[in-house]
């Protein structure tokens, strides 16, 4: 039969068709992974343009390529954390260094050498997922450990103790902190009304106030702050004798922190700051590394302590019961996905393992429900262990089934036990004498609802901890009090705060209300208000150093340092060649910081890099300051009111800075009394080109970073920077 045209333009269009998809499928044999496929696999013929009537004409509804995408689109966004909405992950391992087996039978703590991968996040506590590094809060710092017997996760903070006793009062910490509730101000901030007016009707909050104005609140990075797990946990060992147990996690490379001027411009300069930090630092090969360590109390040791170990406003001076090392914690590879792992992780003080339970302290008791309750509404259902970041590494089989987002595909018949229909003896449950065992403490009071006695002391260890800090941070925390409650509108909070802080120290209290135009302190105020309870106990020691971070050694020299070389055109690089290399050869970093990218000429006619300039890495993104030596360049750089202002910032918050023949003129220049020929300033070195005293030089320079900071700088309110 003969074919019309029509018809046989048909053919040759679908035979076309035919080819094209043959190609496209042997395409898709050859690399799936190169073809847009829409989520049911079909691929893509175009993904710019979707599906209309004429070119010119409306969108069809019909098009599922582009429905499918949008809709995808429009629900990529989860509720946030209600808290620690802000964080940053990292995946790397623990190892055990000393075997706890006397004391647990988890494990993952029996073997040393033994490792177990970890996921741990990091976070802000009360910012909003776009909020800023560096603002002045607690930080989470949540483990969560893959071990053969379920995952065990430790989820703490970087300060040892918390605001409140009774989970019965976090939702009000956590409102009061919180913008505030009729206009949503401000972000990620305590310094406001509502959270100064709670703190201060609630006296239990003292010794944490205290952690949190003090300059941990401003870690210099996640990678240079302790971590603790807080609440009082046991350790059940195999032959179920119980003891306490604190956990600490140590910095290698010590604890510091920012300067509050400092972490306020951070914030607006660079505000994924610790983030990056992190990142860089595991993605540059330097892993950051904790110690873990430590306290183990018997039950009758518990008893004498002076203060109860339930009480999370509380902690165990180090003195008192040491900290014991026993293992490590190295992060060496960075997430592939932030949403995948770092937001989907989920941690839960509940998630324990065999030979490690609870303690009754009242808030770790109320976390236990809260967290599994918090994922179901945050991660859309009771599936989420099944998510590749919080699957164990052990396998699991129970009968709970179905539920949104199911991934597993449960066989046969039977979803029940007991059960005789199915051979899996797997399922078995052993008469209770495996797995997890629950400390068997003996328990028989009425029911109340009330706080032991042994919780009333607020304020001794508030001010064990003011006792034990450096001059420099005492003024740290009077700072941070005055600018919080510089910020409070209403005087008669700013009143009471005050009055509590009178029975932690009067000096402190009087200096903290002396520029807040109220009246002086008043302990008896405080002390005769509803709730407040003036007990205090004895304490066997005045001062812990081990609270300080300036007392506390610091370790590990200049690793991961940030050094910002300032240079213009002319710039003498002799001196600065053998600076550079020595601080590589220590672990520290120097970038070159100019008016422009690109180059500038050095006096020997040579071209010198340029990483940064004065504007887009500004001197707070550094731990210290090169100026070298060339007569053009260090004039050049007095002239720039960008490379002043550099310098000064950096002699402010009190960084290194070295300086280095003519570049002196700089240091000169900034009117604060620092150069040749005057007296000596703390952190602040000054060298000649000549090629003899450049060790000298660079060793006097990388002391100066390993201090961190110079507190004891004169004139550093003076500078305006
Ligand atoms: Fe949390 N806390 N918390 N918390 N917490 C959450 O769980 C809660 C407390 C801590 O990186 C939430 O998954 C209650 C103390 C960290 O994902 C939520 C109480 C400590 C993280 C929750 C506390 C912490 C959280 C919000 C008082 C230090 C972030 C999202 C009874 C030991 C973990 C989530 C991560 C997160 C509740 C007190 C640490 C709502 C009810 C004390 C590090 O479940």
């Amino acid at each position: 039969m003969a074919q019309t045209k029509q018809e046989a333009q048909r053919k040759a269009k679908a035979g076309e068709g035919a080819a094209a998809k043959a190609k496209q499928l042997e395409t898709f044999s050859q690399g799936p992974e190169n073809l847009l496929t829409t989520n049911q696999g079909v691929v893509i013929p175009d993904n710019h343009n979707s599906l209309k009537a004429g070119v010119r004409g409306p969108t069809l509804l019909e098009d599922f390529i582009l429905r499918e995408k949008i809709t995808h689109f429009d629900h990529e966004r989860i509720p946030e954390r209600v808290v620690h909405a802000r964080g940053a992950g990292a995946h790397g391992y623990f190892e055990l260094t000393k075997s706890m087996v006397e004391y647990t039978s988890a494990d993952f703590l029996q073997e040393a050498g033994s490792r177990t991968p970890v996921f741990v996040r990091f976070s802000t506590v009360a910012g909003s997922r776009g909020s800023s590094d560096t603002v002045r809060d607690a930080r989470g710092f949540a483990v969560k450990f893959y071990t053969r017997e379920g995952n065990y996760d430790l989820v703490g903070n970087n300060i040892p103790v918390f605001f409140i006793q009774d989970a019965m009062k976090f939702p009000d910490l956590v409102h009061a902190v919180k913008p505030e509730p009729h206009n949503e101000m401000p972000q990620a901030a305590s310094a406001h009304d509502t959270f100064w007016d709670f703190a201060s009707l609630m006296p239990e909050t003292t010794h944490m106030l205290m952690w949190v104005m003090s300059d941990r609140a401003i870690p210099r990075s996640f990678r240079m702050m302790e971590g603790f797990g807080v609440h009082s946990f046991r350790f059940i060992n195999a032959k179920g004798v119980a003891h306490f147990v604190k956990f600490h996690w140590k910095p290698k490379l010590g604890k510091h922190a920012l300067v509050w001027d400092e972490a306020q411009k951070i914030a607006g300069k660079d505000a994924d700051f610790h983030r990056r930090d992190l990142w860089e630092a595991i993605a540059q090969g330097n892993f950051p590394e904790w110690e873990l360590g430590l306290q183990l109390v018997s039950e009758q040791k518990a008893q004498s302590l002076g203060f109860d170990l339930l009480d999370p406003t509380k902690l165990i001076p180090e003195e008192l019961v040491p900290v014991t090392v026993v293992g490590r914690l190295v992060l060496n590879r960075n997430p592939d996905n932030f949403f995948a792992e770092t937001e989907q992780v989920a941690f839960h003080p509940g998630h324990v393992v065999p030979g490690i339970d609870f303690s009754n302290d009242p808030l770790l008791q109320g976390r236990l429900f809260s967290y599994t309750d918090t994922q179901l509404s945050r991660l859309g259902g009771p599936n989420f262990h099944e998510l590749p970041i919080n699957k164990g590494v052990c396998p699991f089989h129970n009968f709970q089934r179905d539920g949104m987002h199911r991934v597993l595909v449960n066989k046969g018949q039977v979803n029940y036990e007991p059960n005789s229909l199915a051979s899996g003896a797997e399922f078995r449950v052993d008469g209770g004498q495996q797995g997890f065992q629950s400390f068997p403490e003996e328990m028989e009071s009425p029911k109340v609802r009330r706080r032991s006695p042994s919780f009333d002391d607020h304020f001794s260890q508030a001010t064990l901890f003011w006792n034990s800090q450096s001059p420099a941070e005492k003024e740290h925390i009077i700072a941070a009090f005055q600018f919080e409650l510089s910020k409070v509108e209403v005087p008669a909070i700013r009143q009471r705060v005050v009055d509590n802080l009178a029975h932690v120290d009067a000096k402190l209290a009087r200096k903290v209300a002396e520029p807040l135009g109220i009246a002086l302190p008043d302990a008896k105020a405080a002390a005769g208000r509803a709730g407040f309870r003036d007990v205090r106990m004895k304490l066997p020691l005045e001062s812990s150093p081990a609270l300080s971070m300036e007392s506390s050694p610091l370790t590990n020299g200049i690793a991961t340092r940030k050094v910002a070389v300032l240079v213009s055109n002319g710039v003498e690089t002799g001196a600065l060649r053998a600076l550079q290399s020595a601080l590589a050869d220590a672990g520290a970093t120097t970038k070159v910081v100019a008016a422009h990218l690109g180059f500038v000429a050095t006096s020997s006619g040579q071209q010198l890099a340029v990483d940064h300039t004065f504007t887009n890495m500004p001197s707070v993104m550094f731990d210290a300051v090169l100026v070298p030596g060339g007569a053009a360049s260090a004039q050049a750089l007095v002239l720039n009111g960008e490379a002043v202002h550099f310098v000064l910032e950096a002699y402010k918050h009190c960084k290194s800075i070295c300086v280095i023949g003519e570049g002196a003129q700089l240091l000169r220049s900034l009117g604060v009394g620092a150069g040749e020929g005057g007296p000596a300033v703390p952190g602040v070195i000054i060298g000649k080109n000549d090629p003899p005293g450049r060790p000298q030089l660079a060793q006097d320079f990388m002391a100066a970073i390993a201090k961190h900071r110079h507190w004891a700088r004169p004139n550093v309110d003076a500078v305006p920077a």
